[in-house]
C-alpha cells in the first residue's frame, strides 16, 4: 500500500512537473485576460431591452470587442447590458405613474430634487451612459475639428491642455463619479467632475452647463484590463472618443 502510495504520488509530482512546462502560450483557461479582449462570450448589445417604460437603451453603433484597442470586449458588455440597463430599468420604474414620466432625459434632469436619490442616482446613470456609449467609435480618437476645435484652442489654449484638464478631473476624483467637457451657461468650454451619477445638469452642483463628453471614472468602467490605473484608462479613452459626435453635441448645446 505504502509503495503503491509512493508511485501515485510520483505521477502526481511528474504530472506537475509536465504541466508547469507547458508554455503560456497554450493556456485555455477561460478566465485568462486573453478572453477580455476576444468576441469569444460575449453577446450582441442589440439583444439587451429594457423592462418597458419610456426609457430605452439607445443602440450601439458598435459591438462590444470593437473598442478593444482601449477598453475589453467584457467590460464593454457588463457595462452596457448589466450597469446602463440596470439604470434604464430603475429610471423606468421611477418616473411610473409620475408627471416625469412623459418628460425628457434633459429636463428631468435639469428639474432634479436632489433628495429623491432613485430619481437622482438611476436618471443620472442613464443619461450618463447614453452620452458615454454614444460619444466612443472604434474610428475614434484623433482631434476635434470645425468649430469645436476653434472653442477648444479659445478656452484651453490648446487640445493637449484640454486632455490634460480631463485627465487631472477624472484622476482627482475620489471614489465613483465623471469628467466633463460641458457649454456653460455664457457659452464658453469648462471642464469639471461630479460624484456618482450626477452630472452637470443637475442643480447645485460644483460645475454646471450642459455636457458635451462624460468619462466614466467608476471602476467597473475599466477596472477589468486598468486595475488600480485609472490615468492609464484615461488615456486610452481617447483613443477611442468619436469628435465628430462631440462636435454635434457642441452645436447643439452652443443653440440654444
Ligand atoms: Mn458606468
Amino acid at each position: 500500500m505504502k509503495k503503491l502510495t509512493i508511485v501515485i504520488s510520483s505521477v502526481v509530482l511528474a504530472l506537475g512537473i509536465i504541466s508547469c512546462d507547458q508554455p503560456k502560450t497554450e493556456n485555455t483557461d477561460t478566465t485568462s485576460t486573453d478572453t477580455l479582449t476576444t468576441e469569444r462570450n460575449v453577446g450582441n448589445p442589440a439583444d439587451v431591452k429594457t423592462d418597458g417604460g419610456p426609457f430605452q437603451l439607445p443602440e450601439l453603433k458598435y459591438g462590444y470587442a470593437d473598442l478593444d484597442k482601449s477598453i475589453d470586449a467584457k467590460t464593454m458588455e457588463v457595462h452596457y447590458s448589466k450597469h446602463f440597463l440596470g439604470y434604464a430599468n430603475k429610471l423606468n420604474e421611477a418616473v411610473k405613474g409620475t408627471e416625469l414620466e412623459g418628460k425628457s432625459i434633459e429636463d428631468i434632469m435639469k428639474g432634479m430634487d436632489m433628495s429623491n436619490s432613485a430619481l437622482r442616482n438611476n436618471g443620472g446613470g442613464y443619461y450618463n451612459h447614453a452620452m458615454y456609449f454614444a460619444t466612443l467609435s472604434p474610428n475614434g480618437g484623433g482631434n476635434p475639428s470645425g468649430a469645436l476645435a476653434d472653442a477648444i484652442n479659445k478656452d484651453f489654449g490648446s487640445f493637449d491642455e484640454l486632455k490634460n484638464q480631463l485627465a487631472d478631473a477624472g484622476g482627482k476624483r475620489f471614489g465613483s463619479g465623471w469628467a466633463w467637457l460641458v457649454v456653460d451657461k455664457s457659452g464658453k468650454l469648462a471642464v469639471g467632475s461630479t460624484a456618482n451619477q450626477d452630472n452637470p445638469l443637475m442643480p447645485g452642483l460644483d460645475i454646471s452647463g450642459t455636457p458635451i463628453l462624460g468619462i466614466d471614472v467608476w471602476e467597473h468602467a475599466y477596472y477589468l484590463r486598468y486595475q488600480n490605473k485609472r490615468p492609464d484608462y484615461i488615456t486610452a479613452f481617447f483613443d477611442v472618443v468619436d469628435w465628430n459626435v462631440v462636435s454635434e453635441n457642441y452645436a447643439k448645446a452652443t443653440a440654444q
